[in-house]
């Protein structure tokens, strides 16, 4: 029978290919594993428990917030507070930056704590993403602009998602893990080491419903994708969870789009940089696929707001090549 590597035995692991390390990050990435497994047994058990539905209160985008939402930020802030080495969090529930006790902490870490809110009272896939950066001036006073700095920066991100089972997905820089939660024991099993997003893929991903608001060439990409060529295997799949964790989880296994653009209802996108696609970009682009907001990387865009907001295409090389070939006109 092949070993079970545990997430934590991985860390350790990993960890120990660097003489130098000092363990923070190691100790970052099994905090956020306890928020991720306390996650994952509301989620479980959410419909029973009640606690579905409305809070009643709106987040600082003006959604209305649902119970799991608030459970979900406590507990990632909570479990980034155990070990003193993150200073501050950014979340997106929260409209301002969150200071830790310890103001020494060396991490900045931004969170999205449940990705897909809307998909809660449906029983469909929700999912966290995180994003960990250096404090690089530990002089300067915890403010925004300690915090904004370009994807590109990144020690590490990734992914929880909360779907027919519980995965974790994360990079340090050295390719993509992927762990499987195995709730009977609590662990967090190796699932998959250096992750390859396909090269190419038959999967298009984005809410056509909006098709009216886009601009002319993304209208006539999504057309393309729609075309009958058996040789390039189209017409390709539409497919959209509504929870971008989810739909990049699919994006990364088995290939392909996802497109959330900036259009007439949305001039800048809806997503956000800093804890949507920045993360998701490292983890794609660490598999080996492609980032951009319609023109440049996405790493590679230089922040001015915590929660702003950028139009984003995800997914194989070739996906985005063709993509580009269409905005290039
Ligand atoms: P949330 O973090 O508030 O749940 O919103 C982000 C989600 C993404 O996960 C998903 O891709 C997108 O919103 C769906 O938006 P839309 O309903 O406009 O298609
Ligand atoms: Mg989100």
């Amino acid at each position: 029978m092949e070993k079970l590597i545990t997430l934590e035995e991985y860390i350790i692991h990993a960890q120990n290919k660097f003489p130098g390390a000092t363990g923070d990050l190691s100790q970052l990435l099994r905090d956020i594993s306890l928020a991720a497994k306390i996650i994952s047994r509301e989620v479980n058990k959410a419909g029973i428990t009640n606690i579905l539905g409305l809070e009643g209160s709106e987040n600082v985008h003006g959604e209305s917030v649902k119970k799991l939402d608030l459970f979900a930020n406590e507990q990632w802030i909570n479990a980034l507070s155990r070990s003193n080495i993150t200073c501050m969090v950014i979340s997106e529930e929260n409209e301002g930056i969150v200071r830790l006790s310890d103001k020494s902490g060396k991490y900045i870490v931004y969170v999205d704590p449940l990705d897909g809110s809307s998909n809660i009272d449906i029983n469909a896939s929700i999912g966290s993403i995180f994003s960990i950066y250096m404090r690089k001036d530990v002089s300067k006073p915890l403010s925004e602009s300690v915090a904004l700095q370009p994807g590109t920066e990144q020690v590490a991100a990734g992914y929880v998602l909360y779907g027919s089972s519980t995965v974790m997905a994360y990079t340090t820089g050295l390719g993509v893990q992927l762990f499987t939660l195995d709730p009977s024991i609590g662990e967090f099993i190796l699932h998959e080491k250096k992750v390859r997003i396909p090269k190419e893929g038959n999967i298009y991903s984005t809410d056509e419903g909006s098709y009216l608001f886009w601009d002319e060439a993304l209208k006539k990409y999504v057309k393309y994708c729609q075309e009958l060529d058996p040789s390039t295997n189209r017409p390709y799949k539409a497919r959209y969870i509504g929870c971008m964790a989810a739909d990049l989880h699919r994006t990364l296994l088995q290939g392909g789009i996802f497109m959330y653009p900036d259009s007439s209802r949305y001039p800048n996108g809806k997503l956000r940089l800093m804890y949507e696609c920045n993360p998701l970009a490292f983890i794609i682009e660490q598999a080996g696929g492609k980032a951009t907001d319609g023109k440049k990387r996405i790493m590679e865009i230089e922040p001015t707001e915590i929660h702003e907001c950028t139009p984003v295409y995800i997914g194989s090389e070739e996906n985005m090549k063709k993509l580009e070939s269409f905005f290039e006109g």
